[in-house]
């Protein structure tokens, strides 16, 4: 099995890339990234040797580009994680999120109608589901719920889907989608909650909590997000969604308690700052399909999950330290000095 794999450089991408050449080790695994700013071959090192494994630096909106590869390689399965993942950038500037995530999309799904595919699975987010009230710990997402984003970002991310989902109906591409909730673990990308707060607390800087912190997000360990879309591209049927995540809601002021305590760093680092404009209240996914069609259960406890991720920022800091040289300086300054 050929496995194309898009943003393959960046986070989750990087992890799903790990996780099958380990369990596959008779599958083709490409990673198809354009590395922007979020993208770090780095990440990529301990893989880059396997014979198995193949790096391809083109953008997924690069129609010649992605038909070549897909002539070259013959993918059997595509599983599409390139986007700008963002919020905050999203809100500064829209456009490069309609682009890769939208048209990027288009691009890929149309090289599989060309070239024949398998399966054309699209890494997707609970955020295209907008948010719930704080109120009502009693509601859910469910893949019924309607789509209602209120960030650039998550309608970008939800026009791709509908997009995926009128190429299976319209053309009968052998399409699943996955909605999942917030990750967390190794090489998540330094602007982001939990690495942003771990990073920060260990140079005794502070800690940016938008608004009052309230803001509940529904936290999944990164494995276990890539074993839920191993099993869907595997057995999942084609033309359905299905919505990852592990029932583990905790506040944004939670979280950067629980890394000040772990780093054992005071809670006086802790500095509100101006909201995020449109900041969606809750998330909270209702995996019950994922389990009872597919068998999926989270296995990595929150408990656990942030000793791990907290310990591996503090034992790989060769790995960040660089990221948060250069540019990152000016978008950090950008979005969170007067804010
Ligand atoms: P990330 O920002 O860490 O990585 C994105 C990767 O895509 C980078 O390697 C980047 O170089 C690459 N990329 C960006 N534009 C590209 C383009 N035009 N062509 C080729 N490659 C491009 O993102 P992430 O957090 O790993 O998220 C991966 C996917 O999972 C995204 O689709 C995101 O919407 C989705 N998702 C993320 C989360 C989360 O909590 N991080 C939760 C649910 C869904
Ligand atoms: O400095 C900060 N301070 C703060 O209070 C940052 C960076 C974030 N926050 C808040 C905003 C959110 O309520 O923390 C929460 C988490 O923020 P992010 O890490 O930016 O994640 P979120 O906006 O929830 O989106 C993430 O989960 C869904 C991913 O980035 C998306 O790609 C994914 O689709």
């Amino acid at each position: 099995m050929t496995i194309i794999v898009t943003g393959g450089a960046g986070f989750i991408g990087s992890n799903f890339v790990f996780h099958m050449l380990n369990k596959y080790p008779d599958y083709r695994i490409i990673c198809l990234d354009k590395l922007t700013y979020a993208g770090n071959l780095s990440t990529l090192a301990p893989v880059m040797d396997n014979p198995n494994f193949r790096f391809v630096k083109e953008d997924i909106c690069d129609r010649e580009a992605v038909y070549k590869l897909f002539e070259e390689e013959k993918p059997d399965v595509v599983v599409n994680f390139a986007a700008e993942s963002h919020v905050d950038r999203s809100i500064e500037n829209p456009e490069v999120f309609l682009q890769t995530n939208i048209l990027g999309t288009a691009t890929l799904m149309d090289a599989c109608r060309k070239y024949g595919i398998t399966r054309y699975h699209q890494v997707s987010t609970d955020e295209v589901y907008g948010d719930l009230p704080l109120d009502r710990p009693d509601l859910f997402f469910t893949e019924e719920t309607p789509i209602h984003t209120s960030s650039p970002y998550s309608s970008s991310k939800a026009g791709a889907d509908l997009l995926v989902l009128a190429y299976h109906r319209t053309y009968g591409l052998p399409v699943t989608i996955s909605r999942c909730s917030n990750n967390y673990g190794p090489y998540h990308f330094p602007e982001k909650l939990i690495p942003l707060m771990v990073i920060n607390a260990l140079h005794d800087k502070p800690l940016p909590v938008y608004g009052t912190g309230e803001n509940v997000r529904d936290w999944l360990y990164v494995e276990d997000h890539c074993k839920a879309i191993d099993l869907i591209i595997h057995k999942g049927t084609v033309g359905e969604v299905y919505n990852i995540g592990g029932h583990n809601e905790m506040t944004n002021i939670d979280i950067v308690k629980i890394i000040c305590k772990e780093l054992g760093k005071p809670e006086s680092l802790i500095t509100h700052v101006g909201d995020r404009k449109g900041h969606d209240q809750r998330y909270a996914i209702d995996p019950t399909k994922i389990h009872n069609e597919l068998g999926w259960l989270p296995e990595t406890m929150f408990k656990d999950g942030i000793k791990k991720t907290i310990q591996w920022y503090l034992d790989n800091q060769d790995w960040w330290e660089p990221i948060i040289s250069g540019e990152y300086q000016n978008y950090y300054d950008k979005m969170y000095s007067n804010r």
